[in-house]
């Protein structure tokens, strides 16, 4: 089974030569479950930053003391984007802002009942490709496991804890790394601010 499906898809073997190992072979054997047959049809609509007030949210905690700050993230906590969005927020729709400095504990909890998620701090983009191949996090920690890999990454009702360090100022975002959905607009924004400011801008 798994020699037909290397001789099948050439892209298999380089992936093992690459090193992917037993991630290259999951890859190829769910490669048809990948395709996201309801994938909202608008990919690259991106909405202007958020203009609304900043507010500290109760799914966020800042410590000024501890230079901590911790964020529950739900993906599909609601149906907005086909439960492609992160509490409820989808295509850059809310803007997360921690301090420079501040290490960061984000829960991340799937609360899609059918499909695999994943999040990590990736670069400022408008727009994202359809796949990502081995990405790897702004800063180290950040970013969940497997993030590519619909059969690996975060499973429904599962969750992981992610902790870093947002050590340098900048736009960033958080997005799923699973094959489509970042671009279908499963991202926000994440800015990490030198001026101490901490909070969550919608609208
Ligand atoms: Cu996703």
């Amino acid at each position: 089974m798994r020699i037909a499906h290397a001789a099948l898809i050439g892209t298999a073997v380089v992936l093992v030569a690459c090193g992917g190992g037993k991630s290259a072979n999951t890859s190829a054997d769910t490669s048809a479950a990948m395709a996201p047959a309801a994938a909202p049809a608008e990919s690259t609509a991106v909405a202007q930053a958020p203009q609304g007030p900043m507010t500290i949210p109760s799914w966020m905690k800042v410590d000024k003391a501890k230079k901590t700050v911790t964020l529950d993230i739900h993906a599909g906590q609601t149906p907005d984007n086909n439960h492609w969005n992160f509490n409820g927020y989808d295509k850059g729709n809310a803007t997360i802002t921690v301090p420079e400095g501040y290490k960061v504990v984000l829960k991340f909890t799937n609360d899609d009942a059918t499909l695999a998620h994943s999040i990590g701090v990736d670069s400022a983009y408008t727009t994202f490709p359809p796949t990502f191949t081995n990405p790897q996090p702004i800063f180290a920690g950040a970013i969940s496991s497997d993030p590519t890999d619909p059969g690996k990454a975060t499973q429904p009702h599962k969750s992981q804890t992610l902790t870093f360090t947002a050590s340098k100022a900048g736009n960033y975002t958080l997005n799923c790394f699973i094959p489509g959905h970042a671009m279908a607009g499963m991202w926000v924004r994440f800015d990490v601010s030198s001026d101490g400011k901490a909070g969550v801008q919608a609208g």
